[in-house]
């Protein structure tokens, strides 16, 4: 299996998050996607390739010029104002306020952004960008047939059109769907296997049927991102039953988690569209940080080969997963289980 991976990753290394009121070491941090790759050149996957660009013609096709200039310089600005300190917002654009563009940073902050655990840092529009050509530059790689994997390092599958959060920036998932719509797949279906709700790729295709959107994850009533990831969420206008959420409780077990797996995998198939984006979260791990299921790495195995079943030309693009230790092992674990179906 061919994986893409760019180095750029690094540059998005921030120095902390606030969680449980007080700032504490980062959780999303580069020794992930640094883990990640060593496991896949151990296991001997298959080559390593770096991105090519894309320029920003895809970015624009999912994100709002607003938003986009916005991330591109939110770092230097607040730097004009607070110096090397990562950027945080402490206030937010909430209910019963009006949704103006502010002209301070702070403001900003709080405008695009949905949470204080997700710091812009000097070299996050940097990351991010490239984060987002290595999804499209997998995407490009299925003409070639056989499953691609996009390493991609931030995560994207909680930024919407026009908000970062949940330590995403740009939506890699939903750019890489969007690039294989335009390339000519009639049908792209989305499966997120994330720990969290895909709320930001859901919100971008949910009045959209040429884009299925499936997630399994921790049930939104007790877990980020709260807000979306309900079973009643089945799309709007023509995405009306192009949206299916499976949300699960926390202590969810293999035989919980393979009820829903089929649910999703029996959408999809439904649904046949000309190809897969696989959101891979390796956070539903149990021995994950910030995870309250109980799945263990043999669980990866049976969740690719599930997938792999599907027999769909399949781009997998990496999201969450903080348990660094057993990260490359459980991502690699799935990968060669979904190559062992696919062919
Ligand atoms: C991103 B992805 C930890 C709070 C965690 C944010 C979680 C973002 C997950 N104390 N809050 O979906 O893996
Ligand atoms: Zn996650």
């Amino acid at each position: 299996m061919l994986t893409i991976f760019s180095d750029d990753h690094r540059l998005q290394a921030a120095k902390a998050e606030l969680d449980a009121g007080t700032m504490k070491p980062a959780v999303e941090r580069p020794e992930r996607a640094d883990m990640i790759l060593r496991h896949v050149r151990e296991a001997k996957l298959g080559p390593v390739e770096g991105p090519v660009s894309f320029g920003t013609g895809p970015l624009e096709r999912i994100h709002t010029i607003a938003y986009l200039s916005f991330l591109r310089t939110a770092f230097d600005e607040w730097q004009e104002r607070y110096g090397t300190s990562d950027a945080l917002a402490i206030n937010w654009a909430v209910r019963g306020l009006r949704q103006i563009i502010p002209e301070a940073i702070d403001g900003k902050l709080g405008y695009f952004g949905g949470d204080a655990g997700t710091p812009i840092t000097a070299g996050t529009w940097q990351a991010a960008t490239s984060s987002a050509a290595v999804a499209l530059t997998g995407a490009w790689r299925l003409k070639d047939g056989d499953p691609v994997f996009a390493l991609c390092r931030p995560p994207g599958h909680h930024a919407s059109r026009d908000v970062f959060q949940g330590y995403c920036f740009l939506n890699n998932a939903a750019i890489a769907a969007q690039w294989l719509r335009d390339a000519g797949a009639d049908r792209v279906a989305v499966l997120d296997v994330d720990y969290h709700h895909g709320n930001g790729t859901q919100e971008i295709f949910f009045d959209r049927d040429d884009v299925l959107f499936v997630s399994i994850h921790a049930d939104p009533r007790t877990e980020f991102p709260y807000f979306l990831g309900h079973v009643d969420e089945t799309g709007a206008g023509r995405g009306d039953g192009f949206n299916l959420n499976l949300p699960l409780p926390w202590a969810t077990r293999w035989e919980g988690y393979a009820a829903a797996l089929e649910k999703a995998t029996a959408a999809v198939a439904e649904y046949a569209p000309d190809a897969l984006v696989v959101s891979f979260g390796a956070d539903i791990y149990r021995n994950d940080p910030i995870c309250r299921f109980f799945l263990d790495t043999p669980d990866f195995a049976r969740i690719g080969e599930a997938i792999g079943r599907l027999r769909l030309p399949t781009l997998v693009v990496m999201e969450g997963g903080y348990a660094v230790e057993a990260l490359g092992v459980n991502t690699v674990t799935f990968l060669e289980g979904l190559l062992q179906t696919a062919r």
